[in-house]
């Protein structure tokens, strides 16, 4: 709707400009070709220039337009991209979310004919960088169609209110996937620092390294609540729910390649890979 609407404009400002710039040779052309050029440029004195600020200011339009086209586009293939990465393919979506104590904010959402699948965290290519402070882990970040994380307060909120599913895809960069689903998943309130109250029952192919950090608080390089001496969050990059201090941490530094042989990456410690390519964390009511 949105690329069409934008074509449209470009197309009406193309034609606009077009037989405005015909009609000008047209006036020019009816100047008188024998007389002198300061005749014709006299002539053209307060309505050629205000005609040539308007085509230029036109112009500028037309080229805003064709940009924001652009970023439209490729936006829209991202989400195209990201379609076959719901769980059996289901078909993905932005909806708006609305869950009581905060504003409604727009997600992500993979449908299926019962509920969808809500993605609360993505990395795909390394664009937005997940060493963040603990007000941005808190109110969320980045961009919801690309990177992004949702914040811990609006995942506190939304698995408070009733139990939820977690569900994990694991991507490396050679192609190889695998995921961990967990049944019971509850992030506690800011005055709990945001710990992983519950996981539930573990079940996947990509094995349980999340259980290490149950009932941890969460972590940022500003705000170190691990059970280690040093900083973990500072250390691995990244904002976790850190232990002393990781089996697995998916807010790590991103490698293009997955070609990491430290504990700093996108991580989890079941799998033999150091870090991953893409990573997808979707929640989903469990009762619904
Ligand atoms: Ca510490």
């Amino acid at each position: 709707m949105f690329n069409r609407m934008h074509s449209s404009f470009v197309v009406f400002f193309v034609w606009f400009l077009f037989p405005r710039d015909h009609s000008l040779g047209s006036a020019e052309n009816n100047f008188p070709q024998s007389g002198s050029n300061q005749i014709l440029v006299a002539q053209c004195n307060g309505y050629c220039d205000e005609l040539n600020n308007k085509i230029r200011s036109l112009e500028d339009t037309v080229k805003e337009l064709q940009s924001r086209l652009e970023n439209s586009k490729s936006q829209t293939n991202l989400g195209e991209n990201l379609s076959d990465t719901c769980p059996s393919g289901s078909p993905s979506g932005m909806y708006q979310m609305k869950v009581p104590g905060v504003e409604p904010f727009q997600v992500t959402q993979c449908k299926s004919a019962a509920a969808g699948w809500t993605v609360i965290q993505r990395r795909l290519d390394g664009s937005v960088s997940f060493n963040q402070s603990w007000t941005n882990y808190k109110n969320g970040f980045g961009n919801e169609r690309g990177e992004f994380f949702i914040g811990l307060q609006k995942l506190h909120l939304m698995t408070a209110e009733q139990p939820h599913d977690l569900f994990i895809q694991l991507k490396h960069f050679n192609g190889d996937t695998v995921y961990a689903h967990f049944d019971d998943f509850k992030v506690g309130s800011e005055k709990e620092l945001y710990k992983l109250e519950r996981l539930g029952q573990f079940s996947g192919t990509a094995g349980d390294s999340l259980k290490y950090h149950k009932d941890k608080k969460f972590s940022t390089f500003d705000n170190d609540n691990d059970d280690s001496r040093k900083n973990c969050a500072a250390e691995h990059g990244g904002g976790w729910w850190y232990h002393n201090c990781l089996s697995s941490s998916l807010n790590g530094l991103y490698f293009k390649e997955g070609e990491t042989y430290t504990l700093n990456g996108i991580h989890w410690g079941n799998w033999k890979y150091y870090s991953f390519t893409f990573v997808q964390m979707m929640i989903r009511p469990k009762f619904f």
